[in-house]
């Protein structure tokens, strides 16, 4: 089986087998923890998943010194051969447990199944292949005559990509010969539970990686502990930067992979059916729930009316509802508080004077919705053309001029993404050398690899993630 390869539709919970309760996972065992448990709940329906542990300052300390051991007695002794057939085996348990895991998912984080089953479990099994084939050759890849890791990585994650995010930043570190502290999301823990007894089953040495769950004093107390070596973080650029002030002058290494407001540029010589497919996907795919999202969408003025028109045709057929349903399109947002922030922003919107339109979906009862939403008539320097909503929200703006759409594009202080639609390669060449951002797609969107390198200009962060660059991150002199 390649990785491409995966497993057939899940369409029930019924493979799921969880516990009613997970601890964190220390020093190769699942441990209580010392603060007060929580719960991770479906945004679909509101329903109790699972109690989940709470770790405080004590147990971020036990699951520090379990990896500094595992680094000095263990993993720092192998060889990256060595390295490297832990991540293959972890790689083909994923696939093995593709349709639990893709199920977990989708439970926890409210994304449709189509998405966790074709997109984030097979790219997790990818990302482990990939880093697998690195860890052997690090010796003679022209990093000198001994690449050495960073030792202890604490990496903290956010909750629109779960697995896939944990499988980021995992696989180069051990790839690279380091050890992990990782703490998930607070409202989706549950795959990254589920991952720790993969990583049981992949007999990977005790303390190697250390999976602990807790809020933001967890991943505060995390990433400030005074032995660790390297801070890996996606999340919220607020966050990001006082993470970034925190461990200032520590000797720490850092990667931030923070937030975004993408232009999507479509100019009047792109193949019109397929822009409208790629602005669909940009900035609906995970409800939007992507730092990378097409949210700014950018169209030329002569096609606006015909692409805006064909938008909300193609938007009216998208398919709302139950995350586990193969058919759906839209699947929740993943929380309570993420749908109040939507809220709020869109609201701003139509009192900033753009012009809303919502695809005519019915909203379940129960759980947290948000229907794909455009809006029209947005002015740039209104707060929905410049911060991110992380929501199904497209706004759009219009240029006549590449110059025009250069600007208004570099126009924000993030800069994670962009996507350009024209007939002329010529043209995308240009305008792409213009961009300050640091994935640029061209006629798509969305679209990810590992060997990829993806990360931010500006506010959006700093470093990258995949590639062999994703690896120099975790190793000392790492720059490739
Ligand atoms: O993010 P947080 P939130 C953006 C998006 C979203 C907004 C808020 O715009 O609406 O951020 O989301 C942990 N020290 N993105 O509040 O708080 C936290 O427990 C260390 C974009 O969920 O940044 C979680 O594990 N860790 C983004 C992780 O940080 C801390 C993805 C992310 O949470 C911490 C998510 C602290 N002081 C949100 N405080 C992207 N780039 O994809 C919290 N955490």
């Amino acid at each position: 089986m390649s990785f491409l390869d995966y497993a057939p539709a899940p369409e029930s919970t019924s493979i799921l087998h969880l516990k009613k309760s997970y601890g964190l996972f220390i020093d190769g065992q699942f441990v209580k923890g010392h603060g007060s448990p929580f719960l991770t709940i479906s945004p679909s329906t509101e329903e109790r998943i699972a109690e989940i542990a709470n770790a405080n300052a004590k147990d971020v300390d036990t699951a520090v010194a379990a990896a500094r051991r595992a680094y000095d007695r263990t993993w720092s002794k192998l060889s990256g051969a060595d390295r490297g057939k832990y991540l293959f085996r972890i790689a083909r348990l994923v696939q093995e447990r593709a349709r639990e895991l893709a199920v977990a998912e989708s439970l926890d984080n409210g994304k449709p199944i189509k998405e966790s089953r074709d997109v984030d479990v097979p790219l997790v099994a990818a990302w482990f292949f990939y880093y697998a084939g690195w860890a052997d050759k690090l010796d003679y890849a022209g990093l000198g005559p001994n690449p050495r890791a960073l030792g202890v990585a604490a990496q903290v994650i956010p909750w629109n990509f779960p697995l896939l995010m944990l499988a980021w930043k995992i696989a180069p570190a051990l790839a690279a010969g380091n050890t992990v502290v990782l703490k998930p999301a607070e409202t989706t823990p549950l795959t990254a539970l589920l991952f720790a007894e993969i990583l049981q089953q992949a007999d990977l040495p005790a303390g190697v990686v250390n999976i602990i769950t807790g809020a933001g004093d967890t991943g505060e107390a995390l990433v400030n502990h005074p032995d660790v070596n390297k801070v890996a973080f996606t999340g919220s650029t607020a966050v990001g930067r006082a993470i970034a002030k925190s461990v200032a002058g520590t000797g720490k290494k850092v990667t931030l992979e923070l937030g975004g407001k993408a232009a999507n540029i479509v100019f009047d010589d792109a193949p019109i059916d397929q822009a409208v497919e790629g602005i669909v996907n940009g900035i609906f795919f995970n409800q939007g729930h992507v730092c990378c999202a097409g949210s700014r969408l950018l169209v030329q003025e002569s096609i606006h009316d015909e692409v805006i028109d064909r938008l909300k045709t193609r938007m009216s057929t998208l398919r709302l509802g139950d995350p586990l349903d193969k058919n759906t399109d839209i699947g929740a947002i993943n929380s309570k508080e993420q749908l109040e922030r939507i809220r709020e922003l869109s609201d701003i919107g139509e009192a900033e004077g753009a012009e809303r339109w919502s695809a005519p979906c019915e909203i379940p009862a129960k759980g947290f919705w948000f229907a794909p939403t455009i809006f029209t008539n947005v002015s740039t320097s209104s707060r929905i053309a410049r911060e991110e909503i992380f929501g199904p929200v497209l706004s759009v703006l219009t240029f006549r001029t590449p110059a025009e759409a250069i600007a208004k594009a570099n126009n924000t202080p993030y800069g994670l993404s962009a996507g350009i639609w024209s007939d002329k390669g010529s043209k995308i060449l240009a305008v792409a050398d213009q961009l300050r951002a640091g994935v640029i797609w061209a006629n798509t969107f969305n679209r990810f690899d590992p060997a990829s390198p993806f990360g931010g200009y500006k506010e959006s962060g700093y470093g990258r993630e995949g590639g062999r660059h994703g690896l120099a991150a975790y190793l000392e002199g790492g720059s490739w």
